[in-house]
């Protein structure tokens, strides 16, 4: 039997590779630049499925003009933002992602950003770094403690929870808002909240981590950072649609929000060049599943995926 040709737009894993080449007729960009609408469009005609990043973009216009070949999307990433589902299915384009296996590392990365944040790293750092360290006080770099702090969670889903087990570690008091409570297993003593502005007012510490979409888009405006209270920190290792970034600013400007830990911006790559400015900002590039454990587990998932829609299965991923 042919094998299925399957294009793969970014450089993953070398196991990821290998395997792929094992089970497939594979193409693999290695070049590794994001691939643009025309390239998705090409692809189609050639490939029987691709496995994109959320660096590619499949938008209703894409979607309506992929060729009938391409049968399977199988994402290697969790949030499927990137891909009008609607109009893919509508094209009859099976479409999934890989859920659970980057949930710990995405915590621990939250985890940094959260410690970063709170605790100076990026001033801290640079002071050492550029051999400005020439004082020292006890009232020098003084930071926000998370041991016994209150820590509100948006989206408590499998990172959410994975977040909040590390977090346990650190005895923080948990509240979480998600649409609807988790069962006590789940939600191991953490306290609900069933709307986003309840939970605000008692986020010492506030950690975004739902999905991207229309109705969350910018969910942290400058009415809810308001609602914090004075002095909290914030950390988005979601995606960066939910944060108004311009009420961020303000709200950092003014006090109300002490410092921020952000993995994810609005536009990326690049970033916001306003936030540089602002050394209470500690800022990792989009990494938070960046471990070569996790990028292997993310790449096997998505090939899981395409081997159980080709052996006539029920991907475990279907979107
Ligand atoms: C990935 C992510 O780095 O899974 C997601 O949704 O944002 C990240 O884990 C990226 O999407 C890899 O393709």
């Amino acid at each position: 039997m042919t094998k299925p040709r399957l294009w793969i737009t970014r450089r993953l894993s070398d196991a990821t590779i290998a395997r792929a080449m094992r089970d497939y007729d594979t193409v693999v960009n290695h070049a590794d630049t994001p691939g643009g609408a025309e390239d998705l469009i090409a692809a189609s005609a050639d490939f029987d499925a691709i496995i994109p990043c959320h660096s590619e973009h499949f938008s209703a216009e894409v979607a309506a003009q992929l060729d009938p070949r391409l049968k399977i999307i199988a994402n290697h990433s969790v949030g499927v933002d990137h891909c009008d589902l609607p109009s893919l299915k509508a094209q009859g384009i099976a479409v999934t992602n890989t859920p659970d296996v980057l949930s710990d590392a995405t915590a621990e990365l939250a985890m940094l950003l959260m410690l970063g944040a709170a605790r100076n790293a990026v001033a801290g750092d640079r002071t050492v770094r550029t051999g400005a360290w020439d004082f020292w006080s006890p009232s020098f770099m003084v930071g926000k403690q998370v041991t016994g702090a209150r820590l509100g969670i948006i989206g408590m889903g499998r990172v959410g929870r994975a977040f909040a087990a590390k977090a346990r570690g650190f005895d923080m008091d948990i509240h979480y808002y998600n649409r609807s409570p988790l069962p006590d297993a789940q939600a191991q003593g953490a306290t609900y909240h069933d709307t986003v502005e309840s939970l605000l007012g008692v986020a010492d510490f506030l950690s975004l981590h739902c999905p991207a979409t229309p109705d969350t888009m910018d969910l942290m405006n400058a009415e809810r950072f308001a609602l914090l209270p004075p002095g909290a920190v914030i950390v988005n290792s979601a995606r960066g649609a939910l944060v108004d970034e311009d009420a961020l600013l303000a709200a950092l400007g003014t006090g109300q929000v002490a410092a921020a830990g952000l993995d994810c911006f609005k536009v990326e790559p690049g970033g916001n060049p306003a936030f540089a400015a602002h050394e209470n900002i500690f800022m990792l590039p989009h990494i938070g599943s960046a471990t070569t454990r996790t990028r292997d587990a993310m790449g096997f998932r998505a090939l899981e995926n395409l081997d159980a829609f080709f052996a006539g299965k029920t991907p475990k991923d279907l979107l």
